[in-house]
């Protein structure tokens, strides 16, 4: 197998034997087969967009099933020869709308399912076809589709709340048509990613159009993070709109529903929490500590996105997938009449005993995303001005199991009294309880939500920059940026596509980052690896 499309790939170096991540050669196969197959859909797709036909069924498949090829979002080999069934099928039904068109093999390729996929999927494999012709090229296409990926995951949550552009899906399409071409330069690969990063900037920006459309602008809420008596629930991953309808389908029934990782955020939104009292607070930490704190958790539990890990026996029958999240035997939950039916995650509630001991009150809070603190720029701005704030840090993005992510930790612990720090993602678990105190009544530790609102951050960023009527990359902020999966792969494009300079990235860079590409956004960005906290804060604030 190959795979280096995260973080944690094998010794920085691709995972090769088995992934890191849990997931076997075979499922790594019939992924690469299913992406294999989506190329060929994309290049009918654009001929069915130029000739007008309606291309929307698949468009949110291409957006879903990408989705289930990120980390630690679908384990399921089964699901993926569905999709790769669903795939020929969408691609054959606009290939006969559009006639006699010349379609390349791609286009045409037809796997054999009285065969091994498993196999098939091998030989489709992207770093036997092209590592051999051009290392640089190489990482480039595999830069564009992980990036595709994770626009592809901020798309399919954007559509879920009913907002799409054409755009966006248009170059979803043409990246992965482009990954078959030969005729492309260097120069043409870094166009490419840099306009993955600019459609991802507007997949961003619907997605939070979406959220604030349907549950308001997050405002600042405390939330508990000791759990109250009775039944419980628990939703991980980052999809609002899941929590909302099971929320919708909990009314009522006695049962007190909590997030965990990425749905922290949730509680922020002002119309989830008045129409839903019994969102009450947050379970747990970071997807990597999931298998302590399943396993521990009096209730049933839903994962409605990545990140799953591979589950222990000791909860798996409590654990409940939905949309493009899977793993074999786990319980599956289905849609009935386009909803999805929690009824069974209900009953496992009913049958387990909730929390039955109480425990000393603490909380966080969260809710600072742009509209919070864009509404208190000219506070900033004076603050700014008259240095009572410094400087800004972002550290945000994900986290993981390895010990150097203890650097963001560490560097919050020592970032100065008269600096604030904004964060956002799952990497936020390593320090989200700290009380770091304030600054001209701004807390100096903000919370701007999921990875999936990495538009306000930059919102914000744009919004300061305009304040002062300079660029942004003049304002005193610096991006310690920490990446595990796609969707940080996705953002880092569209910072690039936004200019910003001197993002630090770690705790390791992309394995998929050749020597002469890094040397580019070296050059380019100044883009750098952290290196120590000291090191790294004296730097920005130098
Ligand atoms: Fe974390 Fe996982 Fe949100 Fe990622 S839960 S690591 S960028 O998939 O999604 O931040
Ligand atoms: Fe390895 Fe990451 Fe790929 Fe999993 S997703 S196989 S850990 S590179």
């Amino acid at each position: 197998m190959f795979c280096e499309q995260c973080e944690q790939t094998a010794s920085g170096n691709g995972c090769h034997q088995w992934g890191a991540c849990g997931k076997s050669p075979e499922v790594n196969a019939v992924q690469d087969l299913l992406v294999y197959c989506l190329r060929g859909l994309a290049s009918v797709v654009l001929k069915a967009k130029e000739a007008a036909i309606s291309t929307r069924e698949a468009d949110i498949f291409t957006c879903e099933s990408l989705f289930a090829t990120m980390t630690n979002v679908n384990f399921d080999q089964r699901r993926f020869t569905d999709y790769i069934q669903r795939c020929l099928e969408i691609r054959e039904n606009l290939k006969a709308q559009l006639g006699s068109v010349d379609w390349s093999a791609l286009a045409n390729y037809q796997p054999n399912f009285n065969e091994s996929l498993v196999s098939q999927g091998q030989e489709v494999s992207l770093e036997l076809i092209e590592k051999v012709q051009d290392l640089d090229i190489f990482s480039l296409k595999l830069t564009a589709i992980y990036g595709v990926k994770g626009l592809a995951s901020y798309t399919f949550h954007a559509q879920e709340l009913g907002q799409e552009d054409d755009s966006v899906y248009q170059v979803i399409q043409e990246t992965l048509a482009a990954i078959d071409r030969s005729d492309l330069n260097l120069n043409d690969w870094v166009a490419i990613c840099l306009k993955v990063g600019a459609a991802n900037l507007r997949a961003m920006e619907l997605l939070d159009q979406g959220h604030t459309e349907t549950y308001g602008h997050p405002i600042p809420t405390n939330v508990p993070l000791n759990p109250r008596l009775g039944k419980a629930i628990l939703v991980s991953g980052h999809d609002i709109k899941q929590l909302a309808a099971l929320l919708a389908q909990t009314a009522n029934t006695g049962i007190t529903v909590y997030t965990h990782g990425e749905l922290l955020p949730a509680h922020g939104y002002p119309k989830l929490k008045e129409k839903y009292p019994h969102l009450y607070g947050h379970y747990g930490t970071a997807w990597q500590n999931q298998t302590k704190e399943f396993a521990k958790f009096p209730g049933a539990i839903v994962l409605t996105t990545n990140c799953l890990m591979p589950p222990h026996e000791n909860y798996e029958s409590k654990l409940f997938t939905l949309g493009p999240v899977g793993y074999a035997h786990i319980n599956r939950l289905e849609t009935v009449d386009g909803a999805i039916d929690f009824s069974p995650v209900i009953a496992k509630a009913q049958s387990l005993p909730g929390f039955t001991e109480i425990s000393e009150p603490r909380q966080v809070m969260v809710g600072f995303a742009h509209n919070t603190v864009l509404s208190v720029a000219d506070t900033v701005v004076d603050a700014l001005k008259q240095g009572k704030i410094r400087h800004f840090f972002l550290v945000g993005g994900c986290d993981g199991a390895k010990p150097d992510r203890n650097y963001y930790t560490e560097f919050v612990e020592q970032v100065p009294e008269d600096c604030i720090v904004l964060t956002l993602a799952c990497g936020k678990f390593r320090f989200f309880d700290k009380q770091l105190g304030s600054i001209e009544g701004l807390p100096r530790l903000m919370d701007l939500g999921q990875c999936n609102d990495a538009y306000s951050a930059i919102k914000i960023a744009l919004g300061l920059a305009n304040a002062f009527n300079v660029s942004v990359n003049e304002i005193p902020l610096s991006l310690i940026i920490s990446w595990y999966e796609q969707k940080a792969i996705a953002v880092l494009l569209t910072l690039l596509h936004l200019g910003m300079q001197n993002i630090r990235l770690g705790p390791t860079l992309p394995a998929f980052i050749s020597p002469n590409v890094l040397k580019f956004l070296s050059d380019t960005y100044h883009l750098q690896p952290i290196t120590t906290p000291a090191k790294d804060l004296a730097d920005c604030l130098g």
